[in-house]
């Protein structure tokens, strides 16, 4: 998962931006980068590491100019390396620079099309370079030959053909040099893209986020979400211009952005975050009640952060004791989103530890956010026990996660989930659970839709298998086990050292 931030300011952008990711930070560590313009030239700075570590001073004084946009990445597809990093750029026409959180399905068939009919070399394993080059070809293609500026009209007919080529899920920033800086959504909204406004004494400034908390912040007011398969220009006055270009647009945002990938003070699709986990709670509370009457449960102990929402309604639902029993390392970064299995099986143990007496002698019942591959679950039920618990029970507020994702999350292959293939009773088992209750999907599908009932549908193939976009094939889905798989990620960073990337077509 990426964030993405965009600005068309009416000063200097290069603060905003870096603000601003800052706050989408969580949805990716592994690198960041800003592109800036100030109508002649474009100034990028990208780099491997955290938002804060790869800009300094002398970085922030050359990103000149009033419109911008900026990236922060985890690598979902593709590898770790300085190359890979977003925004990237082509020079023509105009200039064109892009960043984007998700993922394609069809990026193999892309990369060969832009290569043998398009005519363009990729030398990154990037999506956004695919995005990036697809854009800019479009872009070239409808201004057709002698004319020297786009029109509004012409932008929004090449983001029309960048919905025919590419499926996926994609929710993508642009900056078109001299011109303004786009916006735009899959026609499904599988990812969040939203955008917002602030006055200031030389005007109106237009602002593009992954995530509504980004425009909370730095004082802008949301004005909407972009909607599936809209694009959204705003010029290099400032006007915005919007317009639906896809066909068949169908909202089905993906619902793991609300059980643990966004943060909890942003709104997303009209549907508060936060209240989606209490609800969350509340509904398992209830399950939990339903299915097991006279349960015996001392405590409820969240696994920090995200599982604390739904952790504290589940107990007040109880009528419960909720109590933070373990307590987390600030400094060490999050067990999801890094990668290696070995890397993460020590990095647990350094960022929690048990509060001795909140566990000794008790009925705990531990609730986590989901289980994905069960190896934290696993060894942090072993911790409650070392500390003293007489039964540790667990609760998972989403359901079992079961299939890859294929939309843009850094979710491991299905074979590395410990639910995949497994039933609710065998996962108990593999993670050492005295009972274990999962939240049902419709229950959770509920928890988000009860935020903005207009939304009919969401994406949650990681529970059911089904792919919102209806592509995703078994031979899709080897290849991507291919490009996954934590040796394949090991093998792909050795060959990075260099920092020389390098991309070749059969
Ligand atoms: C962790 C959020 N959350 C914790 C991410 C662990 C699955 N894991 C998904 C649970 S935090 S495991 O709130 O951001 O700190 O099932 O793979 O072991």
């Amino acid at each position: 998962m990426c964030g993405v931030i965009g600005i068309l300011g009416r000063s200097l952008v290069n603060q905003p931006i870096y603000e601003g990711l800052t706050v989408v930070q969580h949805r990716g560590q592994d690198a960041a980068g800003i592109i800036t313009s100030d109508g002649k030239r474009v100034y990028l700075r990208k780099d491997i590491g955290l938002v804060r570590d790869v800009f300094r001073t002398r970085h922030m004084r050359q990103l000149q100019g009033n419109m911008g946009i900026g990236h922060c990445r985890y690598p979902t597809a593709g590898t770790s390396s300085p190359a890979e990093a977003q925004p990237f750029y082509v020079n023509s026409p105009f200039g064109v620079a892009l960043g984007h959180n998700g993922n394609l399905t069809n990026a193999a068939e892309l990369r060969e099309q832009l290569f043998r009919d398009d005519l363009r070399h990729l030398n990154t394993t990037s999506d956004s370079e695919i995005l990036l080059n697809i854009l800019a070809h479009e872009l070239r293609e409808v201004l057709g030959q002698g004319r020297t500026r786009l029109t509004v009209d012409d932008i929004f007919r090449a983001v029309t053909k960048v919905y025919q080529r590419c499926r996926g899920g994609y929710a993508v920033v642009a900056m078109i040099v001299g011109h303004g800086i786009l916006a735009f959504r899959d026609r499904f909204g599988i990812r969040p893209l939203i955008y917002g406004q602030r006055d200031t004494e030389n005007g109106v400034e237009t602002m593009i986020s992954s995530e509504s908390v980004a425009l909370d912040v730095l004082d802008f007011t949301l004005v909407n979400d972009i909607q599936p398969g809209e694009a959204v220009f705003v010029d290099s006055k400032g006007t915005v211009h919007t317009r639906q270009c896809a066909e068949n647009p169908t909202h089905a945002p993906c619902i793991f952005e609300f059980v643990y990938l966004a943060r909890p003070d942003s709104i997303i699709d009209g549907i508060a975050v936060h209240k989606t986990r209490l609800r969350m709670g509340e509904k398992l509370a209830h399950k939990l009640m339903r299915e097991w009457p006279n349960h015996d449960i001392d405590v409820i102990i969240p696994i920090p952060d995200t599982s604390r929402t739904s952790a504290l309604q589940m107990a007040y639902e109880m009528g419960l004791k909720y109590r933070e029993g373990f307590i987390k390392n600030r400094y060490i970064g999050r067990t999801f989103i890094m990668p290696g299995q070995a890397e993460r099986r020590r990095s647990v143990r350094q960022k929690l530890n048990a509060i001795g007496l909140e566990f000794g002698g008790k009925n705990v019942l531990l609730v986590d956010d989901s289980i994905v591959r069960g190896t934290t679950s696993r060894q942090i039920i072993q911790m409650a026990r070392e500390a003293g618990a007489k039964k540790v029970y667990f609760a998972s507020a989403a359901p079992p996660v079961r299939y890859a994702n294929v939309y843009g999350i850094d979710m491991p292959d299905a074979d590395e989930l410990v639910a995949h293939g497994r039933s609710e009773a065998e996962v108990a088992r593999e993670i050492g659970a005295d009972k274990l209750f999962f939240q049902d999907l419709k229950d959770l599908i509920d928890s988000a839709r009860e935020g903005n009932p207009s939304i009919s549908k969401f994406d949650t193939s990681c529970f059911d298998a089904s792919y919102i976009t209806g592509d995703v094939s078994e031979d899709y889905l080897i290849d991507l086990r291919r490009v996954r798989s934590d040796e394949a990620k090991s093998k792909a960073s050795l060959l990075d050292l260099g920092e020389v990337n390098s991309y070749s077509y059969s």
